[in-house]
């Protein structure tokens, strides 16, 4: 091996892998970017490359890791260079991205991420922190009892959460008579910006409540000065294994301690508010919107709700990624229904061609060359089937339709969870709720008392006029699981029946 990825060694590697083009050195922080992860580094970073490319000078960018210092650990050594490996049944397109200009690790030094955040020359801030990161509570509102926040009320200038750097950052500006920085939720929420917005609103509420008569008010001033433009994002990207690692070491012929696996798609819609400036995003495929909504919706229950039908459906069927999953003709099957159930609770004025992007998603997820493995997408699932499934569930309650297939993810969800431990490995994959969840599996109780009781924990379709009948669903999904796997609960649907008629 000849060295490592860095600045000065960029020029050693073979022509066919395409690198920055422009001079780093002379690019000016604009950006900064809360949860510097694969996502963030396989999508933001490498439209704003591009830019970068262009000859736009001034839109570097300063990545954030809120918890772990890895990401930083691995790229700083580098220069923050690192190779995304765009893959499919093609090939491989290297890539190195320049547009990462500096990493910080909040919680080794919070009052460096602050200084970052307060430089009048950083004007747009976008965070990728994951669904739970968000910090709300069952009911959406902002979780005020949990710790972190706590910790951050009573300590706004060393904080550990989004919330907490955002509010405290934004003070400052506004102190120092700085404008505020534009933020740009990247993250898979409905209404991303809106939901951001409003959580940040009751946090700086909080804040307010105990800071003396004298100071301003925060909350006012986020509400009324600060954009939170909605975004939708979307490319597959599996987590990188050491194998993939060894690959790109070999490709490159130097080391890369953390490169980025995806695929050739990639979308960006983003609402088009951002007072301070932005980069020229749409010469690079980013559409810019007024209302992202419909895009959004459309991504979240089509995408992402398959993803998670896929995701713990494969588990409970024994297959490890989701091109495998997708390529068992019942699973490929449910998906087709599963969309057939969401598609009609999409806004229908819109112009959504759901047709050719459920074409595409079928692609995207038979794409052999990712090895997307099913149980990174089970993470979380307490967060993520709200606006991937339950809504869209529900939705079709209220307009008298039958969520059938939409409430087996739930289902699938909830035998997921508790097949782990048994049939699939202890900790296969997590879930904030996974210390609730245990005991609850531990009390025995009768189905349809363990689906309620999951559902509150989880928060679906809390206080909703249709959510006993929506347990019902899942609860019959959940009996057929017990008394003969996947296959009694797919057949249950009709699904590998050769008289199959649901649909
Ligand atoms: C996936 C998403 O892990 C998951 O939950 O559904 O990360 C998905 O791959 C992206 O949203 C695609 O844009």
């Amino acid at each position: 091996m000849n060295g490592r990825l860095s600045n000065a060694t960029l020029a050693k590697l073979p022509a066919e892998v395409l690198v920055p083009r422009y001079d780093r050195k002379s690019v000016a922080p604009g950006i900064v970017h809360l949860g510097v992860g694969a996502f963030h580094r396989a999508h933001q970073a490498a439209y704003v490359d591009a830019c970068l490319a262009d000859g736009e000078s001034d839109w570097g960018i300063t990545g954030v890791s809120l918890r772990s210092p890895d990401t930083r650990d691995a790229l700083k050594p580098q220069d923050g260079l690192y190779t995304l490996a765009i893959r499919d049944s093609a090939g491989e397109q290297l890539q190195v991205i320049g547009s990462i200009q500096s990493l910080l690790v909040a919680p080794e030094d919070p009052g460096a991420v602050l200084a970052a955040l307060t430089d009048p020359h950083i004007r747009i801030v976008t965070l990728t922190i994951t669904e739970k990161a968000y910090l709300r509570a069952a009911d959406g509102t902002l979780d005020s009892a949990h710790p972190d926040i706590v910790h951050d009320l009573a300590n706004p200038g060393s904080p550990k959460t989004a919330h907490g750097f955002l509010a405290e950052s934004l003070a400052r500006r506004r102190a120092a008579g700085t404008p505020s920085f534009t933020v740009l939720c990247c993250d898979n929420l409905p209404a991303n910006g809106a939901t951001l917005h409003r959580l940040l609103i009751e946090f700086a509420k909080l804040r307010d409540a105990q800071t003396g008569s004298g100071e301003q008010p925060l909350a006012g001033h986020i509400a009324d000065e600060v954009a939170f433009p909605s975004s939708m994002v979307d490319r597959i990207v599996p987590a990188t294994t050491d194998a993939d690692r060894a690959r790109i070491a070999d490709e490159l012929g130097l080391e890369d301690a953390w490169p980025v696996m995806t695929e050739p798609f990639r979308q960006w819609v983003i609402e088009d508010r951002f007072p301070t400036g932005r980069p020229a995003w749409e010469k690079f495929g980013v559409t810019m919107v007024e209302d992202v909504g419909p895009f959004e919706d459309m991504k979240l229950r089509l995408l992402n709700g398959a993803h998670s039908g896929i995701a713990y459906l494969g588990l409970l069927s024994g297959h490890a990624t989701v091109d495998r999953a997708f390529a068992d003709p019942s699973i490929r099957q449910f998906v087709d229904w599963l969309w057939a159930e969401a598609i009609p609770t999409l806004p229908q004025d819109a112009g959504l061609d759901t047709s050719a992007y459920t074409a595409e998603l079928a692609a995207r997820f038979a794409n052999t060359a990712l090895a997307h493995r099913t149980a990174q997408i089970a993470n979380d699932g307490s967060q993520k089937l709200p606006q991937r499934i339950v809504a869209s569930a529900l939705a079709r309650m209220e307009a008298g339709l039958l969520p059938e297939h939409l409430s087996l993810v739930v289902a699938a969800w909830i035998a997921a969870c508790a097949a782990r431990g048994g049939t699939l490995p202890e900790g296969h994959f997590t879930d904030p709720l996974d210390a609730a969840l245990s005991d609850l599996f531990g009390r025995n109780l009768p189905t349809a008392e363990m689906t309620a009781a999951a559902f509150d924990l989880a928060g679906f379709a809390k206080g909703h006029a249709e959510r006993r009948k929506l347990i019902k669903f899942v609860a019959t999904h959940l009996v057929h699981f017990k008394q003969g796997g996947p296959k009694l609960a797919f057949a249950a649907l009709g699904i590998g029946n050769e008289s199959g008629t649901a649909g």
